[in-house]
């Protein structure tokens, strides 16, 4: 009996669950579907990267003599969807069974499910194993828990797989976090380090001649292209960060600076959303270096914290709670996205900047992503739908699994304080803090009332006051409506004013 093994394009690691057991009667299908490239407008990058890795891997399979369906998008037989790619399998091959590794999103999963139905199968959807946590231990690590803190989560995870410990119950050095020590503001001259740049193989030329007029109007540079493409890239640049980045990490974490995309982050979420690297030989690898004496320990154990951490953590959250969760909006945030997210020009330097890296390089770092776009959403009252969709399809590590808990969670607080204990919201003196953007910006951060008034500051306040009953009586955020009492009445509707007239001159692109 044939069994079919359908690859997903962000299940490209050649020891998935759906490939442990292949026999040479089986065939490996990978398709690349309009759907999956249009459900939302994908980055090109995003795209080109995906399809060139999978035709990659589909090489990598074939070498091995494996049998295998390689659906391309111009196929004229192709159906533009995984139902109709696999329904057509079924038939052409005549399929009675097929095994799948669980998705990482929550629509693709009720495709599955809806499977046996429709095609007449029997399927087997297997649990993902590259993940460090499975979603049947965070359920039961979850249970009876009032809240959950990816802090505890995080010293659960290290106990549990012996990485960065002394013994079965002491962290190396410790302590378990060495937060404190990173995350200062950027020094002068501070800059990328130089990165990795592969030779183009002849796959990549071809995916990349056909995402260009194909994808033309969706929002993002294709070229320069300069993301990895196989697993071996994808090592090799592990290797590079390892080597001469990891040292640097922890210290400018939160930093941001005028285009300086990277700095010392290290790119690797693409990598690993798309299975070409795998969390826990990523953290070992940290490790070794930690061990060798090669990278400090507040660098290593931040970076892994970022991966045995957050990214289990978020995982866990998304799938305990889905499909609530994606209907979640608490702080009933509607308001449309302006244009300027998709490029249109704004007098904020901030914005501006995390908006042209995101173009250019499908990627800005974490503190861009939470501090500037996601902050200004959150202050704004962007509609929730509208901020996520945008995530989804601007940064090449994005799948709903890991973008929803950080965008609809950790940034806008829409889930009521599921992923994160108190909203991440900031006026302009943060970003003027941890960036040099606002030194050469229209506005002025030390304003918070006035024609070049920085908008962050009037729409911080104003959100503040406007979700009082919310806050108030969360203890990291109390101290806050102190500072608003004793503005006085005045002061107070002189900044409600001006929030007011920043979120009209925003709807009007004037912003
Ligand atoms: P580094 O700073 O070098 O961190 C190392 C690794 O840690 C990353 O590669 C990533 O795998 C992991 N990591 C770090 N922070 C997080 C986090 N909060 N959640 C999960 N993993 C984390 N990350 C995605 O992978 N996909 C997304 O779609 C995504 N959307 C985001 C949306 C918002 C609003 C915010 C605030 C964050 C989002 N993140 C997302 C998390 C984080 O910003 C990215 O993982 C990180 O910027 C990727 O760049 P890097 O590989 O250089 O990370
Ligand atoms: C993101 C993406 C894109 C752009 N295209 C494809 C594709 O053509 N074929 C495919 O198998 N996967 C693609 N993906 C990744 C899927 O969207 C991802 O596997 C699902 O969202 C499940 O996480
Ligand atoms: Fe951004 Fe305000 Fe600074 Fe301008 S002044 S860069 S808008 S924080």
């Amino acid at each position: 009996m044939t069994t079919l093994r359908l690859v997903l394009g962000d299940q490209l690691s050649a020891d998935l669950a759906t490939l442990q057991d292949y026999h040479t009667d089986d065939v490996v299908l990978m398709c690349e579907v309009s759907d999956e490239t249009t459900y939302v407008k994908h980055h090109p990058k995003k795209i080109a990267f995906v399809l060139a890795a999978m035709r990659h891997f589909a090489a990598e399979l074939a070498l091995r003599g494996w049998q295998l369906r390689y659906v391309t998008l111009t196929d004229p037989a192709n159906t533009g969807s995984f139902t109709g790619e696999v329904s057509r399998a079924v038939r052409d091959l005549g399929i009675t069974h097929l095994v799948v590794t669980e998705p990482g999103e929550y629509r693709v999963r009720q495709m599955i499910d809806d499977w046996p139905t429709r095609l007449g199968i029997t399927v087997e959807c297997r649990a993902d194993d590259r993940f460090l946590c499975s979603s049947d231990w965070f359920k039961r690590w979850a249970r009876g828990k009032k809240q959950l803190r990816m802090e505890y989560f995080y010293r659960a995870m290290r106990e549990t797989h012996g990485i960065l410990m002394e013994g079965d119950r002491s962290p190396s050095g410790g302590a378990w976090n060495y937060d404190k020590e990173n995350r200062k503001p950027p020094k002068r001259g501070l800059t990328s380090p130089k990165r990795l740049q592969h030779p183009r193989s002849t796959i990549l030329d071809a995916v990349i001649q056909m995402v260009g007029p194909r994808f033309a109007e969706h929002f993002g540079q294709l070229e320069p292209f300069h993301l990895a493409v196989t697993r071996e890239q994808a090592l090799r640049e592990l290797d590079d960060f390892v080597s001469r980045i990891l040292p640097h990490f922890g210290d400018y974490q939160d930093a941001m600076v005028r285009g300086e995309a990277f700095l010392n982050h290290s790119l690797l979420s693409t990598y690993l959303n798309a299975g070409l690297l795998l969390p826990l030989e990523v953290c070992r690898r940290a490790e070794r270096a930690y061990r060798e004496g090669q990278a400090p320990l507040p660098a290593v154990e931040g970076f892994i914290r970022q991966i045995l951490g957050w990214r289990e953590f978020v995982r866990g959250i998304y799938w305990l709670h889905m499909p609530t969760y994606g209907t979640l909006n608490v702080l009933q945030a509607v308001r449309p996205l302006p244009d300027f997210y998709w490029g249109a020009p704004t007098h904020m330097a901030c914005m501006a900047e995390a908006v042209s890296h995101t173009r250019m390089h499908a990627y800005s770092h974490h503190i861009q992503r939470l501090m500037v776009t996601g902050n200004f959403a959150l202050l704004a009252g962007l509609d929730v739908k509208q901020v996520q969709a945008w995530y989804l399809a601007v940064y090449s590590d994005a799948y709903e699994w890991v973008e929803m808990p950080n965008t609809l969670g950790m940034a806008l607080f829409g889930d009521g304080g599921i992923v994160g204990s108190k909203p991440y919201a900031a006026s302009g003196k943060y970003i003027k803090k941890m960036s040099n953007f606002c030194e050469q910006c229209r506005y002025d951060p030390d304003e918070t009332v006035g024609e070049l008034a920085c908008p962050f500051n009037a729409l911080y306040w104003d959100f503040m006051a406007r979700h009082r009953a919310q806050f108030e009586t969360n203890p990291r955020v109390s101290l806050v409506f102190g500072t608003w009492e004793r503005m006085g009445e005045t002061r107070q509707d002189g900044i409600r004013q001006q929030a007011a007239l920043t979120l009209e001159r925003m709807q009007r692109g004037e912003l």
